[in-house]
């Protein structure tokens, strides 16, 4: 490629492994980042935030927790496919995502494969923070703000809380769309995740967004949370590893539901 072509292009993933990224680079680099995230998510915080009044009623919680045998009631097997079809939806849009995130898909097919498989959940659940309303603890699902009483008759009362709880203190942190954006571009490029074939290359993707996340918190002048941020990496994996335990238990109990009514894509992920 001649340098004036090179001039031309809006934002090369590639080009800072030649030369140090400049201000321009990680500007463009964060810029692309958070247009990724805002077109793969489906509600906009204002949308959210307009949606706060509505809530489930007694009735509706009691039908989620197989309570009443209505029409429109969940037995327990039936509770857990919705929230893996759920998930499952909640994943694809993060697939997206990391197609948009510069540099992401020059990784090889493999590598790619790889980072979603072991990043995708943690994203969703950062994700799920977006949704979540910190002044009742409800996460917005199905429509309405949901407690923690109406994933009940999942049976798995310990992950749900933890999950609540990792929504409840990231919520708590108030990060901006853009700092959302680039956080989880940066789970997602861990060139720790096993299986990589060439780390090294995720590894320069990541740097530049390094830069883009450290740059947007100078720019915020909130650079104190960036060590914040870094906290709850640890204790998103520890919450994918107990949803898989969840799932184990889930799978002998009810074989032929996982095996036969679950997202194929949620059992390649999780099973
Ligand atoms: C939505 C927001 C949202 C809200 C709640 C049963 C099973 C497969 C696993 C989220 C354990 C349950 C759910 C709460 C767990 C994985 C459930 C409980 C996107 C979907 C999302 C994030 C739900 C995803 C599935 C969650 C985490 O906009």
């Amino acid at each position: 490629m001649s340098g004036s072509e090179m001039g031309f292009r809006p934002f090369d993933p590639e080009s800072s492994f030649f030369s140090y990224p400049t201000s321009l680079h990680i500007e463009e680099l964060s810029a692309s980042i958070v247009r990724s995230h805002r077109e793969t998510t489906q509600y906009r915080p204002e949308e959210l935030q307009a949606l706060r009044w509505k809530v489930f009623s007694r009735e509706e919680i009691h039908a989620y927790q197989s309570k009443v045998h209505l029409l429109y009631s969940y037995s327990v097997d039936e509770m857990w496919q919705h929230c893996a079809v759920r998930l499952t939806d909640a994943v694809q849009y993060v697939v997206e995502f990391a197609k948009r995130i510069p540099g992401f898909r020059q990784l090889c097919q493999n590598d790619q494969i790889a980072l979603l498989k072991s990043g995708s959940m943690e994203v969703v659940l950062v994700r799920m923070s977006r949704m979540f309303n910190t002044e009742n603890n409800t996460v917005f699902f199905d429509c309405k703000f949901a407690g923690t009483e109406l994933f009940k008759s999942l049976a798995c009362g310990d992950l749900i809380a933890a999950l609540f709880d990792f929504a409840h203190n990231l919520c708590a942190l108030r990060l901006t769309e853009q700092q959302i954006a680039v956080f989880t571009a940066l789970v997602l490029l861990n060139a720790d995740r096993p299986c990589l074939e060439d780390r090294e290359r995720v590894q320069r993707v990541r740097r530049d967004v390094e830069l883009a996340l450290r740059h947007i918190l100078h720019r915020d002048n909130q650079e104190s949370l960036l060590h914040k941020l870094y906290q709850r990496v640890p204790v998103l994996k520890s919450l994918c590893a107990l949803h898989i335990e969840k799932l184990r238990w889930f799978r002998q109990l009810y074989p032929l539901t996982v095996h036969s009514l679950f997202p194929p894509l949620y059992k390649e992920l999780f099973g």
